[in-house]
């Protein structure tokens, strides 16, 4: 099979560790701290984490360790939406415990979760690997959505750990996978399981982070990746003066995304989903934001701009979030009859008659096209698919509504003209970063060094991401540390806290700081692709979200 040039050049990039981690394993010791909390509702997560509440923060240190040359058995899981960079941490993983014991076992379940609850799997060996080394996607195993939810699939997931003798299960994946991780570590103690549970943290949207998780894996390489594609609008878009962009940007819930990409191409507007939610805007206010700057630009003869959308905007906007809600509700509660019914109109009149009088009205005055949206198949934890939701489109629309009020009142004399756009797929399997090989590798040999230690119901954490990677910090960051009690379909349930964005952060007041210029003038930002080879000021450099933070 042909390869690209870079994928072969690729191959052979030797991802670098944190000092801590190089060198011999017999060196790599473990310093555990003092017990831990979690972020809230300490007394319902200590019942229901008898065993593995309140564990220590690990930390790898230089010291003499002879527990990492066991022979071990573990089994790795590829969990939820593709982010650059995992087939790295599968990498640093099996370098760690070949190194540990060349006799030690890797197994990747394939497709997600379900793969562990099947006892579907592929060993992983030498040539395998080399094969994917810094390579994106998820490819090498595959991922899925499958949550472990119900008592039949975890007793099948320990099955599956019992059949394969497996030391240690490590998870990668989001928030939920996390949750997930945290809660079969727990299942196997109770059961009587020697088998750890580790996890590590992945997710574009850059939303599984705190204190101690800097950042998920993946966020640095899509939002490069998604910057590059912004610059170059901007820059075509200052060279035709004739359209206006409207990008819509992935990002589930967290604006994240859409806000360093803000930071790194100084768009004429960015909407920060968290901002509208505590500002209350209606659809109604953010039209008319959209309109101010083109009225405005339109008077200096500049009828150009581009706008920035995170894909999650539609759920904070406050009348959108409830319908949304309430639909979300109506078609958990009618699913069978819904089901049956193919005709649009039919399911409006079975949907609009249920629906509170104020989200009735609102459904029914969407364009059509985006009210379908609303309806379409919800994803296993019973939510809208936002990325599937043409935000883009539905703005563009009111805008040119708006734009037309305007001018039949003499306040506008522009021309609008717009195109509309989502960047999401683009950047979820590109080549990861620098930063993310590395990052990514770390984690890897980290979660080796975190099983062959004993631990179970950590996630590998990498720490001090600003300074050069022999500088980081590793360890382990117990799981239930994270957590807290949060109301999902209708009762409370543990889970790991979400990191949206914080509006009194550095990052979103460097953003608000600039923003109104943004507005009216030109003043672009182009950071180009992404480079791998050349000064590593260029290609080791971290995401401006991470630096700013970092100051602040
Ligand atoms: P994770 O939270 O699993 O990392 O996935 C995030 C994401 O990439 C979102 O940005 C996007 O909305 C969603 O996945 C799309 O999911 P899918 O690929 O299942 O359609």
């Amino acid at each position: 099979m042909e390869i690209s040039a870079l994928q072969k050049v690729r191959y052979t990039y030797q991802p670098k560790l944190p000092a801590s981690l190089s060198g011999e394993v017999s060196d790599i010791a473990l310093e555990l701290g003092a017990p831990t909390e979690s972020v809230a509702d300490q007394g319902d997560l200590k019942t229901l984490f008898k065993r593995t509440y309140g564990k220590p923060l690990a930390a790898f240190v230089k010291g003499k360790n002879d527990r990492l040359g066991r022979l071990l058995k573990v089994g790795v899981i590829l969990s939820g939406g593709q982010a650059p960079g995992g087939h790295n941490v599968i990498a640093g993983l099996y370098d760690g415990l070949k190194k540990g014991n060349r006799g030690s076992t890797l197994y990747g379940f394939l497709g997600g979760p379900i793969g562990l609850i099947e006892n579907k799997t592929v060993e992983i060996t030498d040539s395998f690997i080399d094969r994917y080394r810094n390579t994106g996607g998820f490819d090498i195993i595959g991922s899925g959505r499958t949550k472990i939810e119900s008592p039949e699939q975890f007793a099948a997931s320990l099955e599956t750990a019992k059949k394969l003798n497996l030391d240690a299960v490590v998870i990668i994946g989001g928030d939920d996978s996390n949750t997930n991780a945290a809660l079969l570590a727990e299942y196997f103690l109770e059961q009587g399981s020697s088998t750890q549970v580790i996890g590590c943290p992945k997710t574009i949207d850059g939303d599984l982070k705190n204190e101690h998780i800097e950042t998920s894996f993946g966020f640095d390489t899509a939002v490069k990746t998604y910057s590059e594609l912004i610059g170059n609008i901007e820059r075509d878009a200052n060279s035709a003066k004739k359209y206006w962009h409207f990008i819509k940007l992935m990002g589930r819930s967290a604006s994240h995304i859409a806000l360093e990409c803000a930071l790194q191409t100084h768009p004429n507007i960015c909407f920060i989903s968290e901002e509208v939610l505590e500002k209350k805007l209606s659809l109604d206010q953010i039209v008319d934001q959209i309109c101010a700057s083109v009225v405005k630009r339109a008077a200096n003869k500049e009828n150009f701009g581009v706008i920035l959308i995170p894909e999650g905007l539609v759920e904070f906007i406050p009348e959108v979030g409830k319908l949304i809600g309430e639909l979300n509700n109506l078609l958990a509660l009618h699913a069978g009859e819904f089901g049956k019914i193919s005709l649009f109109s039919d399911q409006v009149s079975l949907l609009g008659e249920k629906l509170s009088p104020s989200s009735a009205e609102l459904f029914m005055r969407l364009p059509q096209d985006i009210a379908r949206q609303l309806l379409m198949d919800r994803d296993p934890h019973g939510n809208v698919q936002v990325s599937r939701i043409e935000t883009e489109k539905l703005l563009i629309g009111l805008t040119e509504k708006k734009l037309k009020e305007l001018k039949a009142a003499g306040t506008y004399s522009g021309s609008f003209s717009a195109m509309g756009h989502f960047f999401g797929f683009e950047g979820r399997c590109a080549f990861p970063s620098n930063f993310d090989a590395d990052y990514c590798y770390s984690l890897g040999f980290g979660a080796f060094v975190l099983i062959a230690s004993g631990l179970t119901g950590y996630l590998s954490s990498i720490k001090n991401l600003v300074a050069p990677a022999s500088q980081w910090i590793a360890g382990g960051v117990p799981l239930t540390m994270m957590m807290n009690m949060e109301q999902r379909h209708g009762s409370k349930k543990p889970v790991i806290k979400k990191a949206l964005v914080d509006l009194e952060g550095a990052p979103f007041k460097a953003f608000a700081a600039e923003r109104d210029a943004w507005a009216l003038t030109t003043g672009y930002l182009f950071p180009g692709a992404i480079q791998y080879y050349g000064p590593p000021e260029i290609c080791d450099e971290p995401t401006r979200t991470l630096k700013l933070e970092h100051q602040g």
